[in-house]
């Protein structure tokens, strides 16, 4: 490991020219930023991030977090250089082009070494807060013996102007999270040009008012950029180090212009930058002097690595330690007996109560969660268990009042769940998946196992009224990839759905939840987590059949009174819980086939308190198909009310049956 200037020089200008040469062989990407910020990545991987690029994995390493995901190849550059086993230099050569793990933007799920997909602009700092969060509670749990690592960010002007950076240095401030260090590319160029054009916020004051050390560096003076990283790391609060950087600096007449933030510079500037940097190499290839200087960066975290593991080997806490970082639910985990238990007692509460009920029985045997609530605590039902606060003073707590952050919750779920060791939830009302959509997103995208748990689930709320009504969410939610989307009926399915969102390791779930009370429907043992299957019958016709009709949560219970009335005149009714869209399309065709009566000349009916687009895809359309829902905002009064106000009653309901079967 060096410190040499001149050789630090060298290693930062390689990658200069490895960044400028795949954006102009890819035609596209964005060179400036990975050429201003290269001095101060070069002193920061020479001495200061624990890595290991054999293991990529090794649960103690340092998080580096590239939040100005725009600048792939920096991440990129620094996995290469430092020695991890991609990517390639064929695949750098490859850079956004179909097939190669060198995407536009980093994807964790492309490269071992890259801890979080960003792009999206203030999400990587948002997730840095909650692996940060993580990394504090895991330490508390395992001692330093185990886990004592730091976050590491490199953030532009986008990323710090972004709403959500507010929500996530608040609440980082506001928990003291020391090792969290962000380097802000301090270049004052955004695409538009400079970023005088729309800001003259004081960034460093409002990092400070929210308890944030922060330090300043000249970004290309490697002596300075050592000096603040070292502050950084000394002070207890977390840091913002600002470094004053030049965008696109090398490239002769273009840098320090927003020119140089996303496209190629062009093979005249590119010949220039060469000249200006004494670098005149051919692409894609770097000296083996320099490649050594890089690949001794390891050996710090190398050597941390071996001694770590010799801590793990002698540990106590190994077996535990190991299946928590490698998310396994403990073999003994379920919740049967508690299933049990309420179909011989059945009761009939809100779907949020169920869910803090299940919660009870879940935070006590599951070490792993992490709940929490942006401010509805009470509203929410997400403190169970006997699970304690998450805070400055005790880290070791389970419980997080992330405040008023939905975004900022929701982002940093994502952190937490992609640090490993921790399973996240955190609530909110279901009409506020909007304000944490871009993170909810990531989730999906990133594969991470985060569990929202969505109250207030419709009209249902009552008197609050349309601001507070979801309509299109579950529709809008569904309609994303890669997330369960739960809408259980009674206390026994959000039992079900809880233990389900528990065991996808790849995914998300969204537990969408009503305030209102609801009659158990499920009365019978029938030995399965039926929510599972995602749809299933809970009644079955007795007569000879001509109706089907498909609810969700607090709408199966009227579907089931229709259902008894139908019966009762001779019309045989199944009723289908859908509880899960997501789970019942990965069925089997068969299952589907019996559930859907596929082929059958039956009446398909979808009862759901919310917008009525999408059931088609179940009920098709026609005579056929009958959708029940709710295709405008909703309204302010009692409950009651409005499910009658907008007919989703079996009173309603029935003569539009009716009509469909006599026409
Ligand atoms: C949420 C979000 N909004 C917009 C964009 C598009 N975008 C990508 S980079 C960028 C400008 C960012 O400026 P800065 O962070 O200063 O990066 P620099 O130009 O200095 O590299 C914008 C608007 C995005 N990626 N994410
Ligand atoms: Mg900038």
């Amino acid at each position: 490991m060096t410190t040499e200037p001149a050789r630090l020089q060298q290693m930062a200008n390689a990658i200069r020219a490895l960044s400028m040469d795949a954006v102009q062989a890819a035609n596209s990407g964005h060179p400036g930023m990975p050429m201003g910020m290269a001095d101060v990545a070069s002193v920061l991987y020479s001495g200061h991030v624990k890595f290991d690029p054999a293991r990529p994995d090794w649960a103690d390493r340092d998080r580096f977090v590239l939040s100005a995901g725009h600048g792939s190849m920096m991440i990129y550059s620094l996995l290469h250089l430092t020695g991890y086993a991609a990517p390639t230099m064929d695949d750098i050569r490859n850079f956004r082009q179909l097939g190669s793990p060198c995407a536009g933007h980093p994807e964790n799920f492309l490269l071992e070494g890259v801890e979080c997909t960003t792009g999206p602009l203030g999400q990587g700092l948002a997730m840095a807060v909650g692996m940060a969060m993580a990394e504090r509670h895991l330490n508390a749990t395992f001692g330093d013996d185990l886990v004592d690592h730091r976050t590491w960010v490199i953030a532009g002007d986008g990323c710090l102007m972004e709403g959500i950076n507010h929500e996530a240095i608040g609440l980082a401030g506001h928990l003291h999270l020391g090792r969290l260090i962000v380097l802000w590319d301090d270049n004052n160029i955004t695409i538009d040009g400079s970023a005088d054009l729309s800001t003259s916020e004081d960034v460093k004051a409002r990092y400070e008012a929210t308890g944030w050390h922060v330090v300043s560096c000249d970004g290309h003076d490697f002596a300075d950029i050592e000096r603040a990283i070292s502050e950084a790391e000394a002070d207890g609060r977390p840091s913002l180090v600002a470094c004053k950087t030049v965008i696109g600096k090398g490239a002769p007449t273009k840098q320090g212009t927003s020119a140089t933030h996303g496209a190629p510079l062009g093979p005249d500037e590119i010949a220039g930058t060469r000249e200006a940097l004494g670098w005149p190499h051919e692409p894609f290839t770097v000296p083996a002097e320099i490649l050594a200087d890089w690949r001794a960066t390891a050996d710090m975290g190398r050597e941390a690595h071996g001694a770590w593991q010799t801590r793990l080997n002698a540990s106590a806490h190994k077996a535990e330690f190991e299946r928590r970082m490698a998310g396994d639910l403990p073999s003994t985990f379920d919740l049967d007996g508690y299933i049990q238990g309420l179909i011989k007692e059945p009761v009939s509460v809100a779907t949020r109560k169920a869910s803090e009920m299940a919660l009870a029985e879940i935070n006590p045997v599951l070490p792993d969660t992490v709940g929490g609530s942006a401010d509805l605590t009470g509203s929410n039902n997400t403190k169970a268990g006997g699970i304690e606060a998450f805070s400055a003073d005790d880290y070791s707590g389970r419980y997080v009042y992330y405040g008023i952050r939905e975004f900022g919750m929701a982002a940093a779920m994502n952190g937490m769940a992609l640090h490993g060791g921790v399973i996240p939830y955190g609530g909110t009302f279901l009409v506020f998946t909007d304000y944490a959509r871009g993170a909810i997103r990531l989730s999906a995208l990133q594969q991470t196992r985060a569990i929202y748990v969505m109250t207030h689930d419709s009209i249902g709320l009552g008197e609050d009224g349309p601001t507070h009504q979801p309509i299109e969410h579950v529709a809008s939610l569904r309609a994303m990839p890669n997330v369960l989307v739960m809408r259980p009926c009674d206390a026994v399915e959000t039992a079900e759905c809880w233990k389900t969102a528990l065991e996808q390791p790849d995914r998300p779930t969204i537990l969408a939840l009503t305030r209102q009370g609801l009659p158990q429907q499920r009365l019978t043992d029938v030995g399965e987590n039926m929510s599972a299957r995602g749809g299933y019958r809970t009644k079955a016709a007795g007569a000879d059949r001509k109706v089907v009709i498909y609810a969700t949560g607090s709408e199966v219970h009227v579907a089931a009174e229709c259902a008894a009335e139908l019966e009762a005149q001779g019309i045989g009714t199944d009723v289908v819980s859908m509880v899960c869209t997501e789970l019942f399309d990965e069925q089997d065709e068969a299952y589907r086939a019996d559930i859907l009566a596929t082929g059958k000349d039956v009446l398909r009916v979808s009862i759901e308190a919310g917008t009525t687009f999408g059931w088609q895809k179940y009920t098709g359309i026609g005579a056929g198909a009958l959708n029940i829902g709710i295709d405008t905002f909703g309204g302010s009064a009692p409950a009651k009310d409005l499910f009658a106000h907008f007919g989703l009653t079996a009173e309603a309901i029935l003569p539009q049956i009716r009509n469909k079967l006599n026409g």
